[in-house]
């Protein structure tokens, strides 16, 4: 079975996506797309000799009859419009971060897709997919390091542009960190703390950066995220672990070291493209397969997309008060507990 995709929002990883469902993965076809920007779904469809049509919108693409799933790729704000259309058509939906831009979006979609009775819905959180952050997991779930008590982490991108906000630091950026740290240590958050350290010269007028966010957990660990987006020197993301019998880090990419000049270096990727790419692979090719094996996706889900946007919320509430903020999340809905049933 071939599972077709129509792609709503042909940007930058928009392009990404398409190119390795096409090139690279196994099951899935590039059928349908679309983007506000008509002629920029267009050149998509022509760069990349798809056999896709253009739409003129989400709706019509979301009910065409050759959709099985919807890739959303458009930018934030229209993420929950797209999802609910898409669960309203019955179809299964890959939702790039955020899954909505508030807690209250991602509810009415956990609500709609309750309704609807499967699972539809995997949200594009692809580091629980990177193989550093899985061997990360699997030393902390094994004891190799004794129970975690603080976890320092860094996310540092070379540059961004003038549309880049302070909250963006949390809801653009940290947002992987939020996902993927309470996965990894197996706890719920329970409050959250900004810091603005000196801003840096080349950050624009109106941004604040670098930040520190500080991240409190139920069982008490405590975890430092830095948030720096105009770092200069490349895209680096950086997690350490610490616990009451030792230390566990996140592996850096693979790079040759070179002798030269006095110096022993290696290199530091520049796009976030590059530094994920694998998890990217990995993350599609899992939805696919479950899909076709079981009948559902099986990666992150609406409720995770949930999580990750009430503890954003709160930490865009401690940017602007100074405070600690609590995150105040609902009980998980059984829904999203149980295991994947097989069809
Ligand atoms: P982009 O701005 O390059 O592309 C977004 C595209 O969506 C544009 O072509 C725009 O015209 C189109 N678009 C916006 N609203 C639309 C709508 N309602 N209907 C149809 N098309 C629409 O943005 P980029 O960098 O590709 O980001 C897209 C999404 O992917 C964002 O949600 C972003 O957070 C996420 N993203 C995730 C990354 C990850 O590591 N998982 C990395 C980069 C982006
Ligand atoms: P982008 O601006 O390059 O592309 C967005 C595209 O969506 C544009 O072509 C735009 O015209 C189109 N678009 C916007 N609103 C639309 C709508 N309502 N209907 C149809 N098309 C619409 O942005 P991007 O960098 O590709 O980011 C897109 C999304 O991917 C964002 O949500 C971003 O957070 C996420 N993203 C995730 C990662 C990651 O590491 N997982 C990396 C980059 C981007
Ligand atoms: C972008 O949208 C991403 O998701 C990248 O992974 C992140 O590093 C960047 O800061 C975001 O803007």
């Amino acid at each position: 079975m071939t599972l077709n995709f129509g792609v709503i929002g042909t940007g930058a990883i928009g392009r990404e996506h398409i190119k390795r469902i096409t090139d690279k993965l196994s099951g899935g076809k590039i059928v349908a797309v679309t983007d506000v920007n008509e002629e920029a779904a267009r050149q998509v469809v022509k760069q990349y000799g798809l056999e896709a049509l253009v739409y003129p919108d989400d709706k019509s693409l979301v009910n065409s009859e050759n959709v099985d799933a919807v890739l959303v790729t458009s930018w934030g704000p229209a993420h929950e419009q797209n999802v609910l259309n898409a669960i309203e058509a019955g179809k299964y939906v890959f939702c790039e971060k955020p899954l909505a831009t508030t807690a209250e979006g991602c509810r009415r979609i956990a609500e709609a897709e309750m309704k609807h009775g499967k699972r539809l819905v995997q949200v594009g959180f692809m580091r629980r997919y990177d193989s550093g952050y899985v061997q990360l997991k699997q030393a902390i779930d094994r004891n190799e390091i004794g129970e975690p008590l603080m976890v320092r982490c860094v996310h540092r991108n070379p540059e961004v542009d003038e549309k880049y906000t302070t909250q963006m630091a949390v809801v653009d950026t940290l947002i992987h960190e939020i996902d993927v740290l309470h996965w990894l240590i197996s706890d719920d958050y329970k409050s959250v703390q900004v810091i603005y350290p000196k801003k840096a010269s080349r950050a624009h007028a109106n941004l604040k950066d670098p930040q520190l966010i500080i991240m409190e957990t139920k069982s008490g660990i405590v975890i430092q995220a830095e948030v720096f987006v105009n770092c200069k020197y490349g895209y680096d993301i950086q997690c350490e672990v610490i616990g009451e019998d030792g230390v566990a880090y996140l592996p850096e990419p693979a790079s040759i070291v070179t002798r030269k000049g006095a110096k022993r270096s290696t290199d530091i990727l520049v796009e976030w493209k590059d530094r994920f790419m694998d998890a990217y692979d990995i993350e599609l090719q899992d939805f696919i397969d479950s899909i076709i094996k079981t009948g559902q996706p099986n990666g992150p889900t609406s409720w995770d997309g949930y999580i990750a946007a009430v503890t954003a919320d709160a930490c865009v509430k401690a940017q602007e008060s100074g405070q600690k903020e609590s995150v105040d999340l609902e009980e998980k809905p059984v829904f999203y507990t149980g295991k994947i049933t097989v069809q």
